[in-house]
């Protein structure tokens, strides 16, 4: 099977900003599309999301990003076989000739990488995640076992995903004491539907954020997992023994000339946020921690592993931007213990395995993650199970650009025997 013409979309993601949709037609007839998804709050090292500029989507348009590979970059891709991911990402890489795809956009490569790989899963007449877990195997890691993935469920939004004073982007629960993903994912549901009610009891605002999580008007951490405790025992479950916290601080957000700044103007330097950080997984069952530092914090991220790596998950998101070469410096430094994984903070396929696979050779743990911007595309459910990640992070079960994930997980998890291993896959 050969490609046989490329067209590309400029559709829009969950937040209305424009992003791009590519589709690959073969010779066979067989078509596949890719959606690109996109964030807001972005480590400064991630690959470039081209925009237009001009006054079009507030400069956020991508009809020239897409002119200009029609015009240079496609054409190139005619002709090239189906079913080698790392060739066909090489020869995208290889085209673009910079080390961020700043010349083409990494949200134009990316469209055409996950279409490519949709495609390899047609030609092979498999289902997207076991083509991918057999690919992943035989290339890149050969232990691996497919599986359900642990969810990690934003249900409380704040910093640049919410309008209120809340500063850190997410609170998240993670149903570690079931058997089953259905089981973990009911739960979920159960407790954020009992989020409402006690928000609403309380007289907040039920407005959902861009995660589909809840965007009251509260201003502390602490109210927040109270708030989030409360619901966990009114749905009928018990804190810890069932359902833990999960944290994304995303605090190169609040980082300001130095120092961690508060909505209530209080500023802490590295070392009182890590003793802050500390002080609160002693309160609360918290068992990962995303983010809790700048993403240039070196220093202040070695201080957080030593004080809490043996038992809290530490994931670098802005930290490792999905890069294995800065994934791979972290790993000399003894820095996080785990990695989350965007497909658009790399911009290929083949890369993102790489990130994962360097991740498990040196035994980190890998969070498959959607962004704050989204589309109906469910690619990420099929590479969490095919990796055999064992977590993803895709929001509330809210919106359809987040259930989009979690319907098809159901789905694979009604037609396969998965083995689901909730909180076995957290460190401790
Ligand atoms: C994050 C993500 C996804 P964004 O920080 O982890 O939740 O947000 O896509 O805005 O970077
Ligand atoms: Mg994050």
């Amino acid at each position: 099977m050969k490609i046989k013409a490329i067209k590309a979309f400029e559709i829009l993601d969950s937040r209305g900003t424009p992003t791009i949709a590519a589709l690959i037609d073969t010779d066979d007839d067989f078509k596949e599309i890719g959606f690109v998804p996109s964030g807001a709050s972005t480590g400064s090292r991630e690959a470039i999301e081209k925009r237009d500029g001009g006054n079009n989507f507030d400069g956020k348009g991508v009809a020239q990003v897409i002119k200009n590979a029609e015009e240079n970059l496609f054409p190139e891709l005619i002709g090239m076989k189906i079913g080698s991911q790392v060739e066909f990402d090489s020869k995208l890489i290889e085209l673009d000739g910079t080390k961020n795809k700043k010349n083409f956009g990494a949200n134009i490569i990316l469209s055409l990488s996950l279409a490519y790989c949709k495609l390899s899963a047609s030609a092979e007449k498999k289902p997207l995640y076991e083509y991918i877990h057999n690919y992943f195997r035989e290339n890149f890691f050969s232990e691996v076992k497919m599986k359900m993935p642990l969810p990690m469920m934003n249900i409380l939004n704040g910093g640049a995903h919410a309008n209120n004073q809340l500063d850190f982007q997410e609170f998240m629960i993670q149903p570690v004491g079931f058997s089953s993903f259905k089981e973990g994912l009911i739960c979920g549901v159960e407790v954020f539907n009992f989020l409402k009610k006690t928000l609403n009891k309380k007289g907040f605002s039920t407005a959902v954020g861009d995660e589909g999580g809840f965007a009251p008007g509260i201003d502390s951490a602490e109210e927040a997992l109270d708030l989030i405790s409360s619901s966990i025992q009114e749905a009928g479950y018990e804190v810890d023994k069932d359902v833990t916290f999960a944290l994304d601080c995303a605090a190169t957000e609040l980082l300001k000339n130095k120092a961690y700044v508060f909505s209530n103007n209080e500023k802490l330097s590295s070392d009182e946020l890590i003793e802050y950080l500390s002080n609160l997984a002693n309160k609360y069952p918290i068992t990962s921690v995303e983010d809790g530092l700048d993403e240039n914090d070196w220093v202040g991220w070695e201080s957080l592993t030593k004080k809490l790596g043996k038992k809290t998950q530490l994931v670098g998101d802005d930290l490792f931007v999905t890069n294995k070469d800065i994934l791979q410096e972290g790993i000399d430094r003894n820095i996080a213990n785990s990695v989350l994984v965007k497909i658009n903070q790399i911009g290929t396929i083949s890369e993102t395995f790489e990130t994962i696979c360097l991740a498990y050779q040196h035994n980190y743990k890998c969070v498959i993650s959607h962004r704050s911007g989204e589309t109906e595309d469910n690619f990420i459910a099929d590479l969490a199970v095919g990796t055999g990640a064992g977590q993803i992070k895709t929001g509330a079960p809210s919106r359809s650009d987040r259930t989009s994930k979690y319907n098809r997980l159901l789905m694979i998890d009604a037609m396969e025997d998965l083995e689901f291993l909730g909180r076995q896959e957290l460190i401790n």
